[in-house]
């Protein structure tokens, strides 16, 4: 990849501003793997009067995202855990 640009992990290359952006870029969501993010996320927290959800790696969307038909974390498991709700 040129400089100012991230590497995923297929080899496609994004630019270093969507690293670690909390929106996933690179197709398995590795370009927001090992990131510090300004907040840790234990289960389900409510911070700034928003309820997030945390992914299985310590990623968080918000929990009107969950369930919402669209993968929205990297392993997308904000959808897999659905079918239990049903
Ligand atoms: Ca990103
Ligand atoms: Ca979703």
């Amino acid at each position: 990849c040129p400089p100012g640009n991230f590497e995923c992990e297929n080899g496609i290359c994004i630019s270093t501003l969507k690293r670690c952006d909390r929106t996933v870029d690179c197709e398995n969501g590795f370009d927001e793997m090992n990131c510090a993010y300004s907040h840790s996320c234990d289960g389900h927290i409510c911070s700034s009067g928003e309820c997030t959800y945390t992914c299985h790696m310590a990623y968080c969307i918000s929990m009107s995202k969950v369930c919402d038909g669209i993968p929205d974390c990297p392993h997308q498991d904000d959808e897999m855990e659905c079918e239990t709700l049903v």
